[in-house]
């Protein structure tokens, strides 16, 4: 089977009840770019990436469409399978993991609806039908959080993710102090800096909260910046924008740098790479997420997939844009979160099948 046609498409996701703050970032709506790539034998399979923002990494969306429209031609009449199509896509543009993990997740998709297979069956099996999920409030106040914090408890998240960073640490102390005296034990709890700290609020922040258990993910902008407080802090440290591609992955877990990782799966270019770090982070007992910095329902879709194919002890939850979207691509089978949890789509490939006139004509075809 291979890529008959490539088209691209962009689609914008307003922000329900907007903006969504984080340390480096305030966005009210985020534009999608969404691939959609059909066979030589008839079939399509779709592909999605959604930077949240210009700044939160280094991704942005027009830089997602830019990219595809470089690959796209060198890709018509390509082999759909997904090792190769990495080999060639690499072999158009170095790097551009964001804009690459469209194309692999719509080969995932194609190969599914090609063989009848789940995309989680094509990541090795999964190993559970409902996938705990995990919910990140916006950078807030500590009333405000705190009773966001409770409600998303009360609702069956088994996590939570609070975010701080981008104002005095004072303030970040105190909504992490007001959570826990709020919920206390009933969800595990990150913080995440969103690389919004210095060395010197992480190392403030883990000190005077010492009795509260909460891991620190991406405290600080640099990798330099978690080696220097790795041997200072008494929280556990997972490490999510820093963790750009396999290889610095490699050499985080190789050199006990992290406890864990908030994983993305467009970062790190799509559910093939995405599978090699589940097996890393499995070698080594280390924990993770599975995310994406946001998306509508093929994305969710693709991170739901490889979350239900991770080792339930060693999953910390997938995380989706969806509580802050109005609407689905697949009014059917678009992705949901019941209870804190997602379950997993039955149908071949993805599972979903998005209503293709809701994205207009394309931005590019080829
Ligand atoms: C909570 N997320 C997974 C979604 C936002 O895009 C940021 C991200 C994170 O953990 O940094
Ligand atoms: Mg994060």
């Amino acid at each position: 089977m291979r890529i008959a046609e490539l088209h691209i498409y962009q689609h914008d996701l307003p922000v329900k009840n907007g903006p969504y703050t984080m340390a480096n970032a305030q966005v009210w709506s985020l534009t999608s770019t969404l691939v959609r790539l059909i066979s030589d034998t008839g079939l399509e399979g779709w592909g999605e990436t959604c930077p949240v923002g210009p700044t939160y990494a280094e991704a942005h969306a027009n830089g997602a469409c830019a990219a595809l429209m470089e690959m796209a031609p060198g890709l018509i009449g390509a082999e759909v399978t997904t090792l190769t199509l990495h080999r060639a896509m690499n072999g158009l543009l170095n790097g551009h993991n964001y804009a690459k993990a469209a194309i692999d997740i719509a080969a995932h998709d194609l190969i599914g609806k090609a063989t009848g297979l789940r995309v989680a069956d094509l990541l090795g099996g999964a190993i559970t039908a409902r996938v705990p999920s995990y919910y990140a409030t916006g950078v807030g106040e500590p009333d405000d959080i705190a009773r966001l914090a409770a409600d998303k408890v009360a609702e069956g998240y088994p996590r939570l993710q609070i975010k701080v960073g981008g104002r005095p640490v004072e303030v970040d102390i105190a909504v992490i102090r007001k959570v826990w005296e709020t919920i206390g034990t009933a969800a595990r709890l990150a913080v995440d800096g969103n690389r919004g700290w210095t060395t010197r609020d992480a190392l403030r922040v883990s000190r005077e909260c010492p009795d509260i258990p909460f891991i620190m993910e991406q405290p600080c902008n640099t990798l330099d910046d978690l080696r220097q407080i790795r041997g200072q802090v008494g929280h556990a440290i997972y490490m999510d924008e820093n963790a750009v591609d396999l290889s610095t992955v490699i050499n985080a877990v190789g050199t006990g740098l992290v406890d864990g990782f908030g994983m993305k799966v467009t970062r790190i270019g799509g559910l093939h790479p995405m599978a090699a770090f589940r097996d890393i982070c499995e070698s080594r007992n280390l924990p993770h997420t599975c995310d994406d910095s946001w998306g509508g329902d093929i994305i969710a879709a693709a991170c739901t997939h490889i979350g239900a194919t991770i080792n339930p002890r060693l999953l910390d939850g997938v995380w989706l844009a969806a509580p802050y979207i109005e609407g689905h691509y697949d009014p059917e089978n678009g992705i949901r979160i019941e209870g804190g949890h997602i379950n997993l789509p039955q149908g071949p490939g993805l599972g979903v099948v998005p209503d293709v006139s809701l994205f207009g004509d394309p931005v590019a075809a080829f």
